[in-house]
């Protein structure tokens, strides 16, 4: 198995921490720079994480994350988990579109209509997540806990959201730093881009 994607890439993290001890070459790529063609022969949706395993491809973490768990034996997600899944998809695509903004040189917190909607759509995730945090609902450490993890990572060492009134999130995270593969796949750790 070959998954292609990157050491910062919290889509890619989750997919190396459900990976685990499964043996697969890793080809950590700096896509916005040198790593951009090898990207282009690979996926022509240009993202981050695409896996080939036996000849059959795959794009997308969702895809692939159902594609490894069949493998591993794991349970389907219940709709529930699927939801949670749609959450930090939305705040993790919406900080995605600001950073890249960012380093295109626009001002994110400008009065812009698609900048608001942006944030205002990682605002209302984040607290969704957070109350669900308290209520027990990612207590196991199961797929949708690992994306939650990545995503609150992702959003501390990217500086992209204030956590003011989601500390729970900050506190989850803070909580499972020592989880398997946790430490090792660190986006601080290697960086690309
Ligand atoms: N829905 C995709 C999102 C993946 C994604 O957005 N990856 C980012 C890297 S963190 C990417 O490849 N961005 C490239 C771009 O937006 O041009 C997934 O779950 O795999």
């Amino acid at each position: 198995m070959k998954l292609i994607g990157s050491t910062t890439s919290p889509y890619v993290r989750r997919i190396r921490i459900l990976l685990g001890e499964d043996p697969y070459e890793f080809v950590n790529l700096d896509i916005y720079g040198e790593g951009r063609d090898e990207l282009r022969r690979n996926n022509p949706a240009l993202k981050i994480p695409m896996i080939e395993d036996d000849g059959q491809e795959l794009f997308d973490s969702r895809i692939i994350a159902r594609y490894l768990s069949a493998k591993q034996n794991r349970d389907p997600l219940t709709w529930d988990q699927e939801n949670q899944l749609t959450l930090v998809d939305a705040a993790n695509d919406s900080a995605v579109t600001l950073l890249l903004s960012k380093k295109s040189g626009v001002d994110v917190d400008a009065d812009i209509m698609f900048f608001n909607l942006q944030r205002e759509r990682i605002m209302t995730t984040l607290r969704t997540l957070a109350a669900q945090v308290d209520d027990g609902g990612f207590e196991t450490w199961d797929y949708p806990a690992i994306c939650l993890y990545c995503l609150v990572d992702w959003l501390d060492f990217r500086d992209i959201v204030d956590f003011s009134g989601v500390e729970s999130l900050v506190a989850f995270r803070d909580a499972r730093k020592d989880k398997p593969w946790v430490a090792q796949t660190d986006p601080r750790q290697n960086q690309t881009v």
